[in-house]
């Protein structure tokens, strides 16, 4: 930044940066899902990348009765001394723990991964994965009850213009914000929307559940039923979910409200903001010390419908400049620098806040009433930030939990202090923020159900921190990643917080001292379930039996040279890390780089490559 030229070219970056962080969100993809990106001829591939499946056979049922076909051929295999391992799911699935593997990822851990799937003694098992992309169809409509049968494969991107033909609305809240998941994987992880003591989930709206036992039968569960509840949140552990009945209602509209806060109170801002809908969601930026909530709730009566508006909270990207080599640069050198920070934060702090729950024709709008169907959740195809190759070459990387309304002041409190003090050096480092992305709150109500996270809790809450990071680099590194390993562990471990079963690593669910199960005081009858309907053993996954035996993680060989810090990987323990104490917890430790501030250091670097994109 000291020459004309180098100010000449800062002020291009700031040009494109500004593209970036302030282009206004798309309507539609542009380009259609290659679903081949995510198949091989023996593997499916998860959408953020790391995660690959291997399975020796993929079958693809259409029906339910395809699926009985395949699972009673492969109990039988079983009771003929075969071992075999079945799982459901797809390509570009949305987990990221291995509960979705028939056995176990290739990319992240190869050497772990040889050894898992070697012979332990007679047969190898028979890898079978059920992918359910052709179980999206909707099979009944009920006009006067408000109903909807579909199949548990189906997208929520399917099931939107589905209610809209048949002149209904989904509720309110029940559904995650975004909409390439699928209803069978949502129920399975417990998946949810957001409404403090109020519908927020997708099972709040399930009547019954048809599905496909251990030995191959049909069966239907309804509310009431033990094996109902237990598929709430119960990864699939004991069958295979094929059909969904669901509560819809007649055509409704929702009205949207967004707000930004600075978050000094952040907990009587919330308070307040809930007197005025109990559906809201937070996007939280403890560095820039704001945060931004959209709260939706039913339109008033006679309220104008503006028309056509969309949810766009995870919008596509597809017209944006390239940022890939800054990105890449940003996440993968180990130093510090002042200049780059001092540049880049402010922009990346402002535009990871910038997204807007709805648009209009391509512009973000803030207030706005709209069908509900719009207004549920938004798809990005192949052009969402975690998965277009041009503009980040990134990918994301997420961690939820569950805890209670009355922890929430707390752990807000804990999470500013793990950046001021953790991040900030308590002052030293003040130049520093983390790079796109935001802390999440949602809320929920309690249920009584089994190892759904919200299970025999009296007023949840969903606390989440997604970040993107480049795709480039020792896999997958992340500048600053020890905050974040920092708060999930706190979260884990300090809060009892209850991890999302499709949106953590497999570390969280064998923490050497914090483990999973007893956090779930009916988790017996989860095993019992599965013992009863799966005779053979074939739904269970390693990391469940792990996670059951409170059998600890494995760590990788240069975690555990760190002296066994919480890291999950290499990806988390890159060269030149070191475990040491944390500064503002005692008795954790975190895998840091030593990071000295040599202003101007990787600047200059980061300006050349951006303009070399261009
Ligand atoms: C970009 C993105 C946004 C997200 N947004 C939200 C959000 O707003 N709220 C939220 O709560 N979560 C959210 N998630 C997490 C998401 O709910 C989980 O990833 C979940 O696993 C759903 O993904 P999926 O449909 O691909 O299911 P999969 O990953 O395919 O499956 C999830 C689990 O369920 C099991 N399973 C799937 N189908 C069946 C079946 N038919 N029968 C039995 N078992 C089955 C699988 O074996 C697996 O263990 C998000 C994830 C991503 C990547
Ligand atoms: C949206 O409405 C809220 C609440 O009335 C208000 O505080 C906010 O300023 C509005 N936003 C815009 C951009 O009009
Ligand atoms: C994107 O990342 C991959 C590594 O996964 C790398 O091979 C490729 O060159 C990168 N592309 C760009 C445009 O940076
Ligand atoms: C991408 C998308 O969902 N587009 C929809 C936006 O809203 C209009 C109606 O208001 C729909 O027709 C589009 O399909």
């Amino acid at each position: 930044m000291r020459t004309t030229q180098q100010v000449q070219r800062l002020l291009v970056v700031l040009a494109l940066f500004a593209v970036v962080t302030g282009a206004a969100a798309q309507q539609a993809a542009k380009k259609p899902a290659n679903a081949n990106v995510y198949k091989t001829a023996k593997s499916y591939v998860a959408a953020y990348h790391y995660l690959q499946c291997a399975a020796d056979s993929m079958p693809v049922p259409a029906s339910t009765a395809e699926v009985a076909a395949i699972v009673s051929w492969y109990y039988a295999k079983a009771r003929a001394g075969q071992r075999v391992t079945l799982r459901v799911s797809r390509p570009k699935f949305h987990s990221t723990a291995t509960f979705v593997c028939p056995v176990a990822p290739a990319p992240i851990r190869p050497a772990a991964v040889a050894q898992e799937r070697a012979p332990q003694g007679g047969k190898a098992p028979l890898e079978i994965a059920i992918l359910q992309s052709k179980l999206n169809k909707v099979l009944a409509v009920d006009k006067q009850k408000y109903t909807m049968r579909v199949g548990a494969g189906m997208r929520v991107t399917e099931l939107l213009p589905a209610a809209t033909k048949a002149g209904m609305s989904v509720q309110i809240g029940s559904l995650p914000a975004y909409a390439g998941l699928t209803l069978a994987g949502i129920l399975a992880t417990s998946a949810h929307g957001s409404g403090d003591r109020t519908t927020n989930n997708l099972a709040d709206t399930v009547l019954a559940v048809t599905w496909v036992d251990g030995r191959g039968r049909i069966r239907t569960s309804t509310r009431k039923d033990p094996e109902f509840k237990a598929f709430n949140g119960g990864v699939g552990v004991f069958g295979v979910i094929t059909e969904l009945l669901l509560q819809m209602t007649p055509p409704s509209n929702t009205q949207l409200i967004t707000v930004m806060k600075d978050d000094k109170d952040m907990m009587g801002e919330i308070n307040r903001l809930l007197k005025i809908s109990p559906h809201i969601l937070i996007h939280w930026r403890p560095d820039a010390a704001n945060f931004k909530a959209f709260l939706v709730r039913p339109a008033p009566k006679g309220a104008r419908v503006t028309p056509g508006v969309n949810m766009t909270v995870l919008p596509s990207i597809a017209d944006q400049a390239t940022m890939a080599p800054m990105f890449n640069i940003w996440h993968t050198t180990l130093g510090d620098d002042s200049d780059m920070s001092e540049f880049l934060c402010p922009q990346v702090t402002d535009g990871s806040v910038k997204a807007a729950w709805a648009s209009v024709k391509g512009e973000r709008v803030a207030n706005v009433t709209g069908p509900t169907n719009n207004l549920a959740a938004s798809e990005c195809d192949e052009h969402c930030t975690w998965n277009d190759r041009r503009v980040f070459n990134g990918t994301a990387q997420d961690a939820e939990f569950t805890i209670d309304f009355e922890q929430l002041a707390g752990w807000i409190a804990d999470v500013k202090r793990a950046f001021d003090v953790e991040l900030r050096e308590g002052g030293k480092a003040k130049y520093r923020c983390l790079g796109l992305g935001y802390m999440w709150i949602r809320f929920g109500q309690g249920y009584d159900g089994i190892t759904a996270t919200t299970s025999g809790m009296k007023r949840p809450v969903y606390v989440q921190s997604t970040w993107m990071r480049s795709r480039v680099g020792p896999l997958y590194q992340m500048r600053y990643q020890f905050v974040l390993d920092l708060i999930e562990e706190l979260t884990l471990c300090k809060y009892k917080g209850r991890p999302h079963w499709g949106k953590k690593f497999d570390r969280t669910f064998t923490h050497p001292k914090c483990p999973v199960a007893p956090l779930y005081p009916k988790f017996g009858q989860l095993l019992a379930l599965s013992k009863q309907h799966d005779p053979a053993g074939m739904f269970k996954t390693k990391l469940f039996d792990r996670m059951v035996n409170q059998g600890k993680f494995d760590l990788t060989p240069r975690c555990s040279a760190l002296n066994k810090c919480y890291c999950s990987a290499d990806v988390h323990c890159a060269a030149g890390h070191k475990c040491v104490p944390s500064l503002a917890f005692p008795g954790y430790k975190l895998c840091k780089a030593a990071m000295k501030n040599e202003p101007g250091s990787i600047l200059p670097e980061m300006l050349m490559a951006a303009v070399n994109a261009v």
